[in-house]
C-alpha cells in the first residue's frame, strides 16, 4: 500500500475535546445544490454573476454542481456512514422567495424540509445558516445589500424560514462571512453581484451588520428555544517586518479582515480609530443604527483556513496596506495558494475569547483543497488529513490553555463548487466525479470518520 494512503498517527480522541463539542461539516446552497432553476426557483446573484464572461474559473457554473438537490439522502447517508452528527447547510432564499418577497415557493420549503427531516431521521443535528452569498437578483436589480430596504426583505424572509422549521431546527447561523460577501462582492467585484469601489462596499457593510442583528431578534422571538449565531471569516495577521509602517499596515488589516462585522455586533461599533475611511459609513447611518448594529448571539463561529502577511504599500489607496502572497514567501500552500499555518487558528480562538461580550466559539469551517490523486479508484489525499489534524491540535491547545471553542466544522462533505475558482479547487472529504456524480471517500473523509467513531468501522458503505 502507498505510504500516502495511511492515515497519519494521531494521538487525540474525540472525547479529549470535552463531551458536548460538536463535530460536523459545512456546506452552502449555490455551492452544492444544482437544481438552479427547478419548479419555481428565481434566479440568485451567484446565476446571474457566473453566466458574465470572464467572472469564473473555465466560465464553470452552479447550475448543477454536486446536484445536492437529488442526491441529498446519498450525502446524509454519507456523513451518517462517517459519524458525523451535526450538518451545516444555507438556505437559498431565492428558491423560497423566488421574487426576493412576496411569493412564497412551496417547493422550495419542501426542499428544505426534506433535507431537516431526513438528517433528523439519521440523528444528524441540522445547523441552518440563512444568508451564504446568494441574493434573490431581483432584489439585487433594486440595490442588494447596497438598498437599506434590505431590512426590510431580510426580515420577510428569515421571519418565514424560522415559522417554518424552527419547529425542527433549533441551531441558527444568520450570515456566512460578511466581510466576504462585502468586500468580494461590493468592493473588489470579484464575486457576485461584481460591484466595486467605496460606494458600493460601505453601505453593503452598514446594511449587513444591521441585518445580522436583526435576523439575531427576529429569530430570537419567533423560536425563543433556538441556539443562535452569525459566522466571521478571520486569519492571523502578521506584519511583514518588524518596522512600524508594516507593523500599522498589518494593525488595519486585521480591523479590516477580522473586526469590521464582530465589533459592531457586540456593540463597540465600527473600528474607526485603525481604519479611518470607515468613517464615512456615517453617511448612511440613523440615530438608532448603534442600538440596532448590535445583538447578544449565543455562540459566534470563527472560520479560519490560513494566515495573512501584510506590509505597507503606497500605492493601495485609504488602507496602505497589502498582503504579501504566500507563494512569494515560499511556505507550504494549499492548492488557493493558501499558507498551510495551523498557529492562526489558535491565535484566532485567543482573539475572539479576548472579547468579554462573547459566550461561546465554535470553528464553523477549516478544511483545505490540495490537488487530489484518484489511484486505482482510491483518493489518498494524506496532505488533507494532516492539516486537519494540525488545526484539531491548536484547538486541543486552546482548550487546554483555558480558551472556549467548542465545535468544529470541517469544510467540506463533498467537492463542490468554489465560487470564482469554479469546480478546480477541492476541498471535500468525499470526491465528486462530477460527470457521473460518482461520490468517493477520499482517505481523509475515512480518517474523519473512524477518527468520530472512536476507531470502529465506518457505519455503512
Ligand atoms: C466560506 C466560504 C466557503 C468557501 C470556503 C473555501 O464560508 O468561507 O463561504 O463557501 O468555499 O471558505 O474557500
Amino acid at each position: 500500500m502507498p505510504e500516502d494512503s495511511e492515515p497519519p498517527y494521531f494521538n487525540l480522541r474525540p472525547h479529549d475535546f470535552g463531551s458536548d463539542f460538536v463535530w460536523g461539516v459545512s456546506t452552502a446552497a449555490y455551492q452544492i445544490e444544482g437544481a438552479h432553476d427547478i419548479y419555481d426557483k428565481g434566479a440568485s446573484i451567484w446565476d446571474r454573476f457566473v453566466s458574465k464572461k470572464g467572472t469564473i474559473f473555465q466560465g464553470q457554473d452552479g447550475r448543477i454542481s454536486c446536484d445536492f438537490y437529488h442526491r441529498y439522502k446519498e450525502d446524509i447517508l454519507l456523513m451518517k456512514a462517517m459519524n458525523i452528527s451535526h450538518f451545516r447547510f444555507s438556505l437559498s432564499w431565492a428558491r423560497i422567495f423566488p421574487d426576493g418577497i412576496g411569493k412564497v415557493s412551496e417547493e422550495g420549503i419542501a426542499f428544505y424540509n426534506r433535507v431537516i427531516d431526513f438528517c433528523l431521521e439519521c440523528a444528524i443535528t441540522p445547523w441552518i445558516t440563512l444568508y451564504h452569498w446568494d441574493l434573490p437578483q431581483v432584489l439585487e436589480e433594486k440595490g442588494g445589500w447596497t438598498n437599506r430596504d434590505i431590512l426590510g426583505w431580510f426580515e420577510t424572509y428569515i421571519k418565514l424560514c424560522a415559522e417554518r422549521f424552527g419547529d425542527r431546527v433549533k441551531q441558527w447561523i444568520v450570515l456566512n462571512e460578511p466581510m466576504v460577501f462585502t468586500g468580494a462582492g461590493y468592493f473588489l467585484g470579484v464575486h457576485a453581484p461584481g460591484r466595486k469601489g467605496l460606494k458600493n462596499f460601505l453601505p453593503a457593510v452598514h446594511h449587513a451588520v444591521l441585518c445580522q442583528a436583526l435576523g439575531g431578534r427576529i429569530l430570537r422571538k419567533t423560536i425563543p428555544e433556538a441556539s443562535i449565531g452569525s459566522t466571521f471569516s478571520c486569519s492571523q495577521i502578521t506584519p511583514f517586518s518588524d518596522r512600524s509602517k508594516d507593523i500599522r499596515a498589518a494593525q488595519k488589516a486585521d480591523a479590516l479582515l477580522n473586526r469590521l462585522f464582530i465589533e459592531p455586533s457586540l456593540g463597540m461599533g465600527y473600528p474607526t480609530e485603525s481604519v479611518p475611511i470607515l468613517k464615512r459609513i456615517e453617511k448612511y447611518q440613523k440615530p438608532e443604527d448603534l442600538e440596532n448594529s448590535s445583538f447578544d448571539f449565543d455562540f459566534i463561529g470563527i472560520q479560519n483556513y490560513t494566515r495573512e502577511v501584510v506590509r505597507h504599500s503606497y500605492t493601495v489607496p485609504y488602507l496602505r496596506a497589502k498582503i504579501v502572497k504566500a507563494t512569494r514567501r515560499k511556505v507550504k500552500t494549499t492548492l488557493m495558494d493558501w499558507e498551510v499555518y495551523p498557529p492562526s487558528i489558535y491565535a484566532m480562538i485567543a482573539k475572539f475569547n479576548a472579547y468579554t461580550g462573547i459566550k461561546k466559539i465554535l470553528v464553523t469551517e477549516n478544511g483545505a483543497s490540495f490537488e487530489d490523486q484518484v489511484r486505482n479508484g482510491e483518493i489518498a489525499d494524506r496532505a488533507r488529513t494532516e492539516y486537519l489534524q494540525a488545526h484539531l491540535e491548536q484547538i486541543h491547545k486552546a482548550q487546554n490553555d483555558g480558551l472556549k471553542v467548542s465545535g468544529y466544522f470541517v469544510w467540506t462533505l463533498t467537492d463542490n463548487f468554489e465560487w470564482a475558482e469554479g469546480y478546480r479547487p477541492r476541498f471535500g472529504l468525499v470526491h465528486v466525479e462530477f460527470t457521473s456524480q460518482k461520490r468517493t471517500l477520499k482517505a481523509s473523509g475515512k480518517w474523519y470518520g473512524y477518527f468520530l467513531g472512536l476507531g470502529k468501522e465506518l457505519r455503512c458503505i
